[in-house]
């Protein structure tokens, strides 16, 4: 079976998606256009299109499912990368969970948050991602922003010790920013708000908490994923990606890495080998409603072919040329250089 593998990858290699990549197709003006796939009849499928790694929510595959999914997945040779606790699909977390006004809904979410820490041990993964949304608000004064913040500090640190005390450092914690969508305004918003959260946080839990930073959230809010990256690689908090595209500053659109942005998923490629990048690398794509069922994981193909691509091109980057044009001040040159790797033969 075909199994994409990016080459001198340093660490772990091989790619991932997500179970909910390939759903039914719905969106928020119409449902689905396809059957949904049952979660577990999900796993081959990313195996067949040469995933070595999925990702999945509590409420897609439960604690309850999960022995069946660890076996399953063992048997296609697949790992599970990493698990979320879903805190905004359910109704009761409309408003939030950590951040929600409500006592009983935080600590509903609470206990989400610790079972789901249970249920990745089972499934093997080593990470646990927090996406944000529905921490937020749409409203101004609708919550106090400053009670917000120390509830999100005092949920991660309860997370955190939790973990910690059962499982050692065996599972690590990497949230996901992302401005908006579905709030008008996110919590945890960009990669430095994120980073800035964990260094308030208790400093034994500090360093199994990392990001797990996704190019089209930064586009939306009009930042340079590639920053975004050096950032949390500086701060030695990359823990884990979440690779797509984005079609301009709009919806979250969730489409095939490498289709909207070439030169600068060039540029980023770059980046992560230069850091030696040793975590995941898994998409975060969305099939889209227009693909028909037997075509539903061609976005997967797309993404892993764009990515090898790319992969190999940003290794033949002469990296003396781009410091040769930095000390000259060539940067318009520069840029005429990058799009020659990325064009040229
Ligand atoms: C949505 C997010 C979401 C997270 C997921 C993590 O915009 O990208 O899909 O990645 O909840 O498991
Ligand atoms: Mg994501």
């Amino acid at each position: 079976m075909l199994r994409y593998e990016l080459k001198n990858k340093v660490g772990i290699n091989g790619l991932g998606a997500g179970v909910w990549n390939i759903g039914a197709g719905n969106d928020p003006f119409g449902g689905p256009t396809r059957d949904p796939i049952p979660m577990l009849d999900r796993l081959p499928m990313l195996a067949e299109s040469g995933m070595s790694f999925y990702e999945a929510h509590d409420v897609e595959i439960t604690a309850e499912m999960a022995p069946a999914a660890a076996k399953l997945a063992k048997k296609l040779g697949m790992k599970c990368a990493m698990y979320t606790p879903s805190f905004f699909a359910a109704p009761i977390f409309k408003d939030g969970a950590m951040t929600s006004n409500d006592p009983a809904v935080r600590k509903l979410g609470m206990e989400n948050a610790l079972k789901a820490v249970d249920t990745t041990v089972v499934l093997g993964a080593k990470t646990m991602v927090f996406w944000n949304g529905r921490e937020g608000f749409d409203f101004v004064l609708a919550k106090n922003g400053r009670d917000s913040f120390k509830r999100l500090v005092e949920g991660f640190n309860k997370v955190g010790h939790y973990a910690l005390k059962n499982y050692g450092t065996k599972v690590k914690f990497a949230i996901e920013p992302k401005p908006n969508e579905p709030r008008a305004n996110m919590y945890m918003a960009n990669v430095g708000e994120v980073l800035y959260l964990i260094s308030r946080l208790d400093k034994e839990v500090q360093p199994i908490f990392g990001l797990n930073p996704e190019t089209a959230h930064s586009r939306i809010a009009g930042l340079d994923f590639i920053w975004d990256i050096e950032l949390c690689l500086e701060a030695g908090k990359l823990f884990h990606i979440h690779l797509n595209s984005q079609d301009g500053q709009r919806y979250d659109q969730d489409l095939p890495f490498g289709y909207t942005e070439p030169l600068k998923d060039l540029a980023l490629l770059v980046v992560l080998q230069d850091a030696k990048y040793a975590g995941p690398i898994c998409f975060d794509v969305k099939a889209p409603r227009v693909d028909d069922p037997k075509n539903i994981t061609d976005i997967l193909t797309v993404s892993s072919q764009n990515l090898i691509w790319l992969w190999d091109r940003a290794l033949k980057v002469d990296r003396k040329k781009i410091e040769q044009f930095r000390k000259e001040n060539r940067l318009t040159a520069l840029s005429g250089y990058l799009a020659q790797c990325l064009y040229g033969k």
